[in-house]
């Protein structure tokens, strides 16, 4: 019998090993482990999910990641030097609800949206461990975004985030390393973007360059860095709206213009205002610019300088 990269036969000792979680599997029987990780992303709620071999996540360049973070992406074999793939998933965000920011009181920021995040990772990782693989994060100075266009997940976006065809700039990330060796799939090709140039508009603060986001301007970063502009703090009540007193629906203006973006999810938007309105008129009305057309974002971003 032949066996490809990703399929797996396992040995007396491995199969030591799944015996002690329960699933036991008989011997020589032969496992798509791709197959199994994919199924168990799936299932815990994972819309996309690729391989990537670590020579090519490997080989991407390093760059700064700035806002608060102030340091170079890693190598992803400085996390694991006998990895051999990196498994890539993502999950999709559905409502502003998954864009909760929370500030603990010990300063610590919480993103309750990214929680399934670490919980497929966790899951992914058992799985690899019980078929006698080692697997491990990849440091969070690793950079997502690259690995998933790698993993053929979308296109990098003139928002500066990862267009799904279908998902839009939706997906959120999450990866595994591991000395299993699965087969990888194909980088996205493309521009999924063309001549649009929606986003760019939309955003508020005019952080957005085509394929490049400031972070010192994005109102993601505002929201959290203590000497941000104060013109730029100004725009956070109507763009980032406050829920409590320590949290906040993370501005979602450039995502909500994308063209990629399903009237189910534009629908799906925090906005008190409009919930009265439609009470009173049973009618929606637009409270947040990211819902307005255009040309009424334009004139009403008149006044925010650069
Ligand atoms: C720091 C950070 C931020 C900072 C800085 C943003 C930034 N520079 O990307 C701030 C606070 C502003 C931020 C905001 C948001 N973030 Co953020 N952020 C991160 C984090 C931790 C690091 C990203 C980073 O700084 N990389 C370093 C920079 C320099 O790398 P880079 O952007 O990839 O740079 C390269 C590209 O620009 C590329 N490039 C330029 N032009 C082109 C053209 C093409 C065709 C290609 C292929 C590449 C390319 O060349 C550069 C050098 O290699 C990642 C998680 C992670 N560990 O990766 C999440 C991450 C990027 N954020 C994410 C998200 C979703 C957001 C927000 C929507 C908020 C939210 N809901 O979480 C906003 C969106 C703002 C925006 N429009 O980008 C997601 C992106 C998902 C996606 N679909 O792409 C990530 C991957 C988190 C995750 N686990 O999913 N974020
Ligand atoms: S998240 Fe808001 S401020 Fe940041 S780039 Fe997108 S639209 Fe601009
Ligand atoms: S709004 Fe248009 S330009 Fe911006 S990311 Fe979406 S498709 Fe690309």
């Amino acid at each position: 019998m032949s066996i490809s990269a990703e399929l797996y036969a396992p040995s007396f000792n491995r199969l030591q090993n799944i015996s002690a979680s329960g699933t036991m599997r008989a011997v020589g029987e032969f496992v798509d482990l791709k197959s199994v990780l994919k199924e168990r992303a799936r299932k815990k709620g994972a819309v996309v999910f690729g391989v990537v071999s670590i020579e090519d996540a490997n080989a991407l360049p390093s760059v700064k990641i700035e806002w608060t973070i102030n340091r170079w992406t890693k190598r992803l074999r400085d996390s694991m030097p006998e990895a051999r793939s990196v498994v890539v998933f993502g999950i999709l965000s559905t409502d502003d609800a998954d864009e909760i920011e929370i500030r603990r009181s010990d300063g610590r920021l919480d993103y309750p949206g990214y929680m399934p995040i670490s919980i497929i990772m966790r899951d992914l990782m058992r799985v690899l461990r019980d078929y006698g693989f080692r697997a491990r994060a990849p440091s969070v100075y690793a950079s997502y975004k690259r690995i998933a266009q790698l993993a053929g997940m979308g296109s990098y976006g003139k928002n500066a985030l990862i267009i799904h065809p279908k998902y839009g700039p939706w997906l959120r990330f999450g990866a595994v390393l591991t000395d299993a060796p699965l087969l990888p799939d194909r980088p996205f090709e493309g521009d999924l973007c063309g001549k649009c140039e929606r986003c760019l508009t939309a955003c508020p603060a005019d952080a957005l360059e085509p394929y490049v986001v400031n972070p010192n301007r994005c109102l993601v970063g505002v929201a959290t860095a203590p000497r941000a502009r104060p013109e730029l703090k100004r725009l956070l009540p109507e763009h980032s709206p406050v829920l409590t007193p320590q949290s906040r629906v993370m501005c979602t203006a450039c995502q909500l213009a994308c063209r990629y973006t399903t009237a189910e999810r534009r629908r799906n938007v925090f906005s008190p205002a409009s919930t009265r309105a439609s009470k009173s008129r049973g009618k929606k009305k637009p409270s947040r610019p990211s819902e307005r057309s255009p040309r009424r974002q334009r004139r009403s971003r008149k006044g925010t300088s650069r």
